[in-house]
């Protein structure tokens, strides 16, 4: 009876090791990025490589291998049922645009999910070679240094992330955007959401913003905000897109103000 003594913990060391792995197979790609084929998706800024589905495959297999009664969700195939109550929303590479030109800032990321609910999060950014990981109750760590938000910080304090891609409607983003300046706010943009969740909870911006993003986008990165004492809410859930916002609960409630969420 004694089999599983911490069934999550056992999860999130696997993560940290898989998101390793498969950002190591993701760096080789990377580095040869000029010999990929990207294909366009629902728009001219929405693509997918070889890169992505390789290592979306690889890490299925591992999770497969590890946990086999476990799901999995993540962007590049259908999704798969498990039985154990745990899902694991993955995302091999977010910021595949990044990725393609050959910026540093892209990540892979893994979330598990428990009942429907983000548990757990690893992000690995290889070519910052940061590992962020967080679990419910076990805190929030990058290379194995605790992180903790700063609790007094406002929209002005430093630089706030805003992710809106082409799907963004550009009345939503000069809303948004005029709102925020008004307040002393300034942009801050890399083209993963999952690093920009990862920035909120290393104090690097103060907090984060996107009208639409994708469970395996956000999941990982909503653990590591909740983690270092800050609050991050999404409008979607597993199978459907949704806003984000983070950060301490000052600027929490500010950017869902300033979005016209509030
Ligand atoms: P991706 O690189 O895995 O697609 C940037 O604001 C965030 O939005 C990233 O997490 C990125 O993930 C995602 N993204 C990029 N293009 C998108 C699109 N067309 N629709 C939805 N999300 C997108
Ligand atoms: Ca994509
Ligand atoms: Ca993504
Ligand atoms: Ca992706």
């Amino acid at each position: 009876l004694n089999g599983e003594a911490d069934p999550l913990r056992d999860r999130l060391a696997i993560a940290e090791k898989l998101a390793r792995r498969a950002g190591g197979k993701a760096k080789a790609f990377f580095l040869n990025r000029d010999t990929l084929h990207p294909e366009l998706k629902s728009a001219s800024q929405d693509l997918v490589s070889e890169a992505d589905r390789a290592i979306e495959a690889w890490l299925r297999g591992a999770i497969r291998k590890h946990f086999p009664d476990d799901g999995i969700v993540g962007e590049e195939e259908e999704a798969s049922e498990g039985g154990s109550g745990f899902v694991w929303v993955i995302d091999p590479i977010d910021g595949t645009m990044p990725f393609l030109v050959g910026q540093p800032n892209w990540t892979v990321s893994l979330g598990i999910a428990r009942e429907k609910r983000p548990v757990a999060g690893v992000i690995y950014a290889p070519m910052l070679k940061e590992l962020y990981s967080a679990a419910e109750g076990g805190g929030a760590w990058l290379n194995g240094r605790v992180l903790t938000m700063n609790p007094d910080w406002t929209v002005a304090s430093t630089t706030i992330g805003f992710g809106a891609t082409q799907k963004a409607t550009p009345g939503e983003v000069g809303a948004f955007v005029e709102a925020l300046y008004r307040e002393g706010g300034v942009l801050f943009r890399v083209g993963s959401g999952a690093l920009m969740l990862a920035y909120v909870a290393a104090n690097r911006i103060a907090g984060y913003f996107d009208p639409m993003l994708y469970c395996w986008d956000c999941w990982a990165g909503m653990i590591l905000v909740q983690e270092a004492g800050g609050i991050a809410t999404f409008d979607g859930d597993l199978g459907r897109p949704g806003p984000i916002w983070a950060g301490n609960r000052h600027v929490h409630a500010d950017l869902r103000r300033l979005s016209g969420a509030a």
